[in-house]
């Protein structure tokens, strides 16, 4: 099945944002009882629509809802008869890709080029790939038949908002949960979409429900006595709070958190390539991406060269309106974003860093950011410690492969790192010396739903796509034993 852009229907509905969306609940669009918010569009700053959030006690109807599902017709199913839902809902993503596309560009603030190719796409993917495990579950060394834990409560992020909910869904389905699932307060939009299609594929009322609104929202979602299992993507700073909420409740839970990833390049690298991969690294999404190659550690040698070819390089992206089709960075998602960026790029400057910043033309609206490289980076700067979650590359060099994996390992984080090497064997060590749960070995940023995803340390636990994610759905003990009356 093609889900690319250029395989939706030409004649499907081209993004309109509507003036106004509404809370999934139960099968049905109903108002919450919650403030109203208004999300924004970051490309410009202006108001791009308003969508109705939840209060506790719509979050009390929609765990009912979920449970009720869980205990009735959703449980009643076969493995094969859900894996038809989540194949509906692939192709559901697929039709309406051009919208989705537009939506989230608006929506998030990340260029269309982006969306088109990467965001709805990879979605309908997770789907897909997803609903293949439905009946197959057997497999996943559980025992004969695995159970599913029930109803899922989930928190997502604001940076790739389509994709973290296909993320969190698609496997929760598969094996047989429901879900209650937040989107993040500045990005609402294209989930409430996936909300259409969802409904449009049939799925009994309940197996989904989608609760817009903010933090709070998200604390009492992940507080609701009536879930057997949470699961966040956000900050490190949240995740940390949740996990001390959680703590004694029995619940099963995964965390998706933060980042400073390593890309680290050899001096027998194919420079060019390694160019390509330290950009789509650091400027894809603008930076905001848990993964994100965030430090560069480039070998001695080659370090001087390597950084004039990046830097010209960089002077290519096209920075600006992310509804254009030419644009490579779009905008940063708000202004609070943008705001804890710049208060990283002065810490940059206080510490002695040496910031570089392209020199491409900015739009006079919206919130944007120019591609940005701290050149003299050193281990104890902030600049080089904290994530950033914007366009901003800390560069660091290396002699030999032992100092590279301590300057890499050198972080609470482990999530991802990128290693540009011609040699395997050289390859092979370093993922092994690596603390990151991936690593990419002469490529970045590749996402493919049956590979795990997810970190060491304080980027969190659990794993995501692929067999290690279906299992964090399931329970991990084997069937429960009939006691029976010995034979004599
Ligand atoms: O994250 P939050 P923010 C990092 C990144 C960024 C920083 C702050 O460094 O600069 O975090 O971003 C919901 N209980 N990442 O403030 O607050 C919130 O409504 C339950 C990395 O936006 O963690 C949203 O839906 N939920 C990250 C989601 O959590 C709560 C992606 C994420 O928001 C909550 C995002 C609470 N107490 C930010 N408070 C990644 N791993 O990719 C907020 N939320």
């Amino acid at each position: 099945i093609d889900f690319s852009y250029a395989a939706a229907p030409e004649s499907a509905a081209i993004g309109r944002v509507r003036d106004r969306y509404l809370p999934y609940i139960d099968g049905e669009f109903v108002e919450g009882k919650g403030a109203d918010l208004e999300t924004v569009n970051p490309g410009t700053g202006e108001l791009l629509s308003v969508v109705s959030t939840v209060a506790e006690e719509d979050l009390d109807v929609a765990v009912r809802a979920a449970r009720t599902a869980f205990d009735g017709p959703w449980s009643r199913l076969t493995g094969a008869q859900r894996g038809a839902y989540l194949f509906r809902i692939a192709r559901g993503i697929a039709e309406r890709s051009r919208e989705l596309a537009v939506v989230e560009c608006l929506d998030n603030g990340k260029p269309i080029k982006e969306t088109r190719d990467f965001d709805v796409p990879t979605a309908a993917q997770h789907f897909f790939s997803h609903a293949g495990w439905a009946d197959k579950l057997e497999h996943l060394g559980l025992g004969p038949s695995p159970r599913p834990l029930g109803v899922a409560g989930q928190v997502i992020p604001w940076n790739f908002p389509l994709l973290m909910a296909a993320w969190k869904i698609a496997p929760a389905l598969a094996a047989g949960n429901t879900v209650v699932i937040k989107p993040a307060e500045t990005t609402p939009l294209s989930i409430l979409v996936l909300a259409e299609i969802i409904a449009d594929a049939d799925l009994p009322p309940g197996v989904v429900n989608i609760v817009p609104g903010a933090g709070d929202v998200g604390a009492a979602l992940v507080d609701h006595p009536g879930l057997d299992k949470v699961a966040f993507t956000g900050s490190t700073a949240v995740g940390r709070q949740i996990q001390r909420r959680l703590a004694g409740t029995g619940r099963k839970f995964t965390l998706e958190l933060g980042g400073k990833g390593a890309n680290i390049v050899f001096a027998d690298a194919a420079q060019d390539q390694a160019v390509e991969g330290v950009v789509n690294g650091i400027f894809f999404n603008q930076g905001q991406v848990c993964c994100a190659g965030s430090r560069l550690l480039v070998q001695e040698p080659v370090a001087e060269e390597f950084l004039a070819r990046l830097k010209s390089r960089v002077e290519t992206l096209r920075v600006g309106d992310p509804m254009d089709k030419n644009t490579d960075v779009g905008a940063i998602n708000s202004a609070a974003q943008l705001d804890r960026i710049t208060a990283l790029l002065e810490a940059g400057d206080a510490e002695g860093a040496e910031r570089w910043t392209s020199s491409c033309p900015l739009p006079d609206r919206g919130w944007y950011l120019a591609p940005t490289i701290f050149e003299q980076a050193s281990p104890s700067m902030r600049v080089a410690r904290e994530e950033i979650f914007g366009p901003v590359l800390s560069v660091m060099t290396f002699r030999t492969p032992e100092e590279a994996l301590a300057k890499a390992n050198n972080t609470p984080y482990g999530l991802s790192a990128g290693v540009w090497t011609e040699k395997g064997s050289r390859a092979m060590a370093m993922a092994a010396g690596l603390r990151a749960g991936v690593v990419w070995d002469n490529t970045f940023n590749r996402f493919d739903p049956t590979a795990a995803f997810g970190g060491y340390r304080e980027s969190g636990f659990g794993r995501e796509g692929g067999p290690a994610g279906m299992r964090a759905y399931l329970h991990d003990d084997d069937e429960p034993v009939l006691a029976r009356p010995a034979s004599t």
